[in-house]
């Protein structure tokens, strides 16, 4: 599968090229996706994000079965929370919040329970997980370096939220040249207008940050 091949997408046909493309699967935590979670606890609807985790999980296992790179991420901390600006802690006025002792163990700390990705998601041993402390895969990570040491050049992105972490690193990835295909069903935010918007911005004038499809197109290849 060196040769390229056309996904169907909008604004217009993705020419996808599977060794040089990624599936990044951006932050399918418990604490964002499960009832008690972090999200939850803010008040959001998980189903809106619990939709998205079959799709996904299809898609994850002909993407496996196909030898092609997975990488996952997580949003979180470290345990002593030197990597969380006191802004990010407080925002929301929130209680408890980032750090504190939630029904899943400390909310959004690497090491506990909700911070770890969903049992249906769980990345196999030779899966880079890229822990990142803010809404971007890209900011104060090694993505950028593990991505170019692979020849990476594309990334199919996937997870929650749209609005949120997938478009802030559909955006940071513009800005490091890499294009970028956002799967509609894989991808879900707790706000269906945001759902609608974020995805609405990613391939508005001709693409300005990249291409959206659905998983299904993707199967359609792999499969
Ligand atoms: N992963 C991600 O999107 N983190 C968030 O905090 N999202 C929200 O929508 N809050």
């Amino acid at each position: 599968m060196n040769n390229s091949v056309m996904i169907e997408a909008e604004p217009y046909s993705f020419e996808f090229f599977p060794k040089q493309c990624a599936l990044l699967i951006i932050d399918m935590q418990r604490d964002f996706l499960e009832g008690g979670g972090f999200g939850a606890m803010l008040g959001n609807d998980v189903a809106q994000l619990r939709r998205t985790i079959e799709p996904n999980r299809t898609l994850l296992s002909i993407w496996r079965a196909a030898g092609l790179l997975v990488i996952h991420t997580r949003e979180g901390h470290r345990s002593d929370l030197r990597d969380l600006p006191l802004s990010k802690k407080i925002r929301g006025q929130s209680r408890p919040c980032i750090g504190d002792v939630g029904p899943m163990g400390r909310i959004l700390v690497r090491g506990e329970p909700g911070h770890d990705i969903i049992p249906e998601l769980y990345p196999l041993p030779n899966e880079s997980i890229i822990d990142k402390p803010g809404k971007g895969a890209f900011y104060a990570t090694d993505l950028h370096v593990i991505l170019q040491n692979l020849n990476i050049t594309q990334l199919i992105i996937t997870g929650v939220t749209t609005e949120v972490c997938v478009n802030t690193t559909v955006r940071e990835a513009n800005d490091r040249g890499y294009d970028c295909l956002v799967l509609e069903d894989c991808v879900g935010s707790y706000f269906p207008e945001f759902q609608t918007a974020g995805l609405n911005m990613i391939k508005a004038q001709k693409g300005i940050f990249g291409w959206v499809s659905r998983s299904a197109k993707v199967l359609a290849i792999l499969g």
